[in-house]
């Protein structure tokens, strides 16, 4: 299989309700797609950087720059690159993980698309269907939070994430634990708005019998992350500051971490989530697969690799309606809180060239 060329699309999808997190409030999805084109088919991925550097130092159009001057320039240059072969490829860029996975992404898209291979088979999944968790974003009211919550519920969500920050954390953990009762998965995001000095009142979740609490500290804080995990009972998990594989095992060995939250646009692509996976199960850790409010595109391989054996907890892999009224590909159905694993080759879903045109920011840019 040869590269041919590479487009770059940008297309703002509106999401249906504004998602608000500790870095900030977001009302449509600005995402960058990248579509390769082979002499034996084509194949996309989905970046998944935010609009602004406030979840990592990644953001979209930064990794629209680095993908245009320097990733697709030295894929063009050996266009025969495999998808296992890329990281070797693109390693003289440093960091820059989400643009480098999308364009992973994309090359195995096709060749697994050109072989008639799943994602799920390619990673060794294990099931046909996951369980679906929903992520909470930061209401204006414990009110509006309770009601939100109960939606979702009532839609068959088996487990719920709400996003904290100081200021909104203990009541409004409170109030849905007493509104959803013992029994229900509930866990807590930060996304890095405490500071050890924090510790003491984060004691305070270990009353709600949280799943997890996910990455309270920086992403850098993994003493802060081992001091606090020493001080509460419920279990931390960190998402940002799990960069690779080999970060994952020190984080683990450390103390500073119980649980991983896997992206596969954080760690640089899915053959690097896949050793995480991977090095998670050798260690007894428990993953989940979290979200990015990937449009269909992502959602495909994350549903893919979240039915990977050692994905034991509900992911943040929610159906297309949570986020967006028309997905660009066929929307993702959950029923009675799970959703199915895709079988067809690639990633399994098919993209609505029509209207990754009518959502386009402007023309795509094609490199060859
Ligand atoms: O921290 O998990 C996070 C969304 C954007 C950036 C970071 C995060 C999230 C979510 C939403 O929590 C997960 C989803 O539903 O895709
Ligand atoms: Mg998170």
């Amino acid at each position: 299989m040869s590269i041919e060329a590479v487009e770059l699309h940008r297309i703002g999808m509106p999401l249906v309700r504004p998602f608000v997190t500790s870095f900030g409030r977001q009302n449509a999805r600005d995402v960058l797609l990248v579509h390769v084109l082979t002499s034996e088919g084509d194949g996309w991925g989905e970046c998944v950087a935010m609009s602004n550097p406030v979840y990592s130092s990644e953001y979209v159009d930064g990794a629209e720059a680095v993908l245009r001057d320097y990733l697709v320039p030295a894929l063009l240059a050996a266009p025969e690159t495999t998808a296992v072969d890329f990281a070797t490829v693109v390693s003289f860029v440093v960091g820059h993980r989400m643009a480098k996975a999308a364009l992973e992404t994309a090359i195995l898209d096709a060749e697994l698309r050109a072989e008639g291979t799943s994602f799920a088979a390619y990673f060794g999944a294990t099931r046909s269907t996951v369980e679906c968790g929903v992520s909470v974003g930061i209401a204006d009211s414990i009110d509006a939070l309770l009601e939100e919550v109960d939606d979702y519920r009532a839609a068959g969500y088996r487990r719920v994430k709400l996003k904290i920050k100081p200021g909104w954390d203990i009541e409004p953990v409170r109030a849905v634990r007493e509104a959803i009762g013992s029994d229900a998965l509930l866990q807590v995001d930060a996304n890095t708005a405490y500071s050890a000095a924090d510790i003491r009142h984060l004691k305070k979740l270990d009353d709600f019998e949280l799943v997890l609490l996910e990455q309270p500290f920086a992403e850098e804080d993994f003493i802060g992350h081992i001091q606090l995990a020493e001080a509460i009972d419920t279990p931390i998990c960190l998402d940002e500051s799990i960069l690779n594989a080999a970060v994952a095992v020190d984080a683990i060995e450390r103390g500073a971490t119980s649980i991983i939250n896997v992206k596969a646009g954080r760690v640089g692509g899915y053959l690097e989530a896949v050793r995480v996976h991977d090095v998670c199960a050798e260690l007894g850790v428990a993953v989940w697969c979290g979200g990015m409010l990937e449009t269909g595109i992502g959602r495909a391989a994350n549903v893919a690799l979240s039915a990977m054996e050692n994905f034991l907890l509900p992911g943040d892999t929610s159906a297309s309606s949570r986020y967006f009224q028309e997905d660009i590909t066929e929307p993702f159905v959950m029923r009675d809180g799970e959703m199915n694993v895709p079988t067809g080759a690639g990633s399994g879903v098919e993209v609505r060239e029509d209207l990754v045109k009518i959502f386009a920011l402007g023309d795509p840019l094609v490199l060859h």
